[in-house]
Formats: structure tokens, sequence, C-alpha cells
């Protein structure tokens, strides 16, 4: 490894271990190269201990051309590398997390309601503008409380309605148990 800090994107030890919370991918919008810094991956690393470090000869870096992808488990130590090149190394980072944990970017920060109302339905889906399960998600609109319900749809935000609401759980839901 070059210069930098490298570590796992996930839960940081929060979540036991064997379950795989988020997946990665970094496409290369310009070459990946040793010079231009990139991706250092750890490889086996997601099945370490959280209190593991890595030594710099465990990791390898992504050298790769334009228009490929790299995927890793959030669990797996990486970071960019040193940028010794005279130009930044332009990629595309994009993290997929369960749809009940916070994700690594804050969508609604990145993308509020005035331009994620402007994307297609299966992306604003993705980044969060859906019922994660039932009663995950929700919000209550400040501007039109307490006239309005307080269980409002999150596509709401952006002038449409969910193409499906989550069922509630009932207790006629639960198996018996054996
Ligand atoms: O810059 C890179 O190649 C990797 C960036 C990244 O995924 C990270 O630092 O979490």
């Amino acid at each position: 490894m070059a210069t930098g800090s490298y570590g796992a994107d996930d839960s940081g030890g929060v979540i036991p271990e064997g379950i795989e919370p988020q997946c990665n991918g970094i496409w290369a919008v310009e070459d990946f190269t040793e010079d231009n810094g990139a991706t250092h991956i750890v490889p086996g690393s997601h099945k370490w201990p959280f209190s593991r470090q890595a030594r710099r000869d465990e990791s390898i870096q992504a050298v790769m051309k334009a228009g490929s992808v790299l995927l890793y488990n959030g669990s797996v130590i990486h970071g960019g590398g040193e940028n010794r090149s005279d130009k930044p190394r332009k990629a595309l980072n994009v993290t997929y997390a369960l749809g009940w944990l916070r994700q690594e970017e804050n969508q609604y920060l990145s993308c509020p309601p005035e331009i994620a109302r402007n994307f297609d339905q299966e992306l604003t889906d993705l980044i969060g503008y859906s019922f994660g399960n039932y009663s995950l998600g929700f919000y209550t609109d400040p501007l039109k409380a307490p006239e309005r319900s307080d269980i409002v749809p999150p596509e709401a935000a952006l002038g449409r309605f969910p193409r499906e609401i989550p069922k509630m759980a009932t207790t006629d839901a639960v198996a018996e148990p054996s």
C-alpha cells in the first residue's frame, strides 16, 4: 500500500461475522494503473477478525483498463493508492447495502428530492426513496403536519406513489415455534 489509510466499508465489527451487509463496485472511467493509485485490495481480509491490520505486502492493486469494474465485499480491506501521476484517477464507486442499514453515502443529502425526482424509479428505489420494509423509511412532511398523515411513503417526496407498500407482519403471519 502506498499512502493513506485502508479499511473495510461495512459495519466495523457491529454486524455478526458471516453476514455481508454491503457489496461494492468501482468502475474505472480512466485506466487504473500502479502509478495513478489503482485501488488496493487485501484478498481474503473479509474473513479476518476485525482487529487484524493488513501488512503492506498483503495488498494487491486492481490495475485495469477504463470500462472495467472491480467488485468487492464491504468487509474487504481496501483503499485508493497514492496517485503519482499528474492527473486525477476518475472512477465511479457504487456501493449497495442491505435496505435496513445506513448507506455508506447519505443519498438524501447527495440527491435531495429536488434532484432525485428527475431519476428513474428503479434508481430512486435503490438510493432509499422507498420503504426498506413495513414502517422502515416513512417520513412526516414538516410543512403539512399535523393535517397530513405522519406515515408518508418516501416516494411522496418525489411526487410519486410507491409501487408496493410492504405489509406489516402480524401474529397470524408468524409461524408457531416447533
Ligand atoms: O479510490 C479507490 O480506488 C477506492 C475508494 C474506496 O472504495 C474507499 O476508499 O472506500
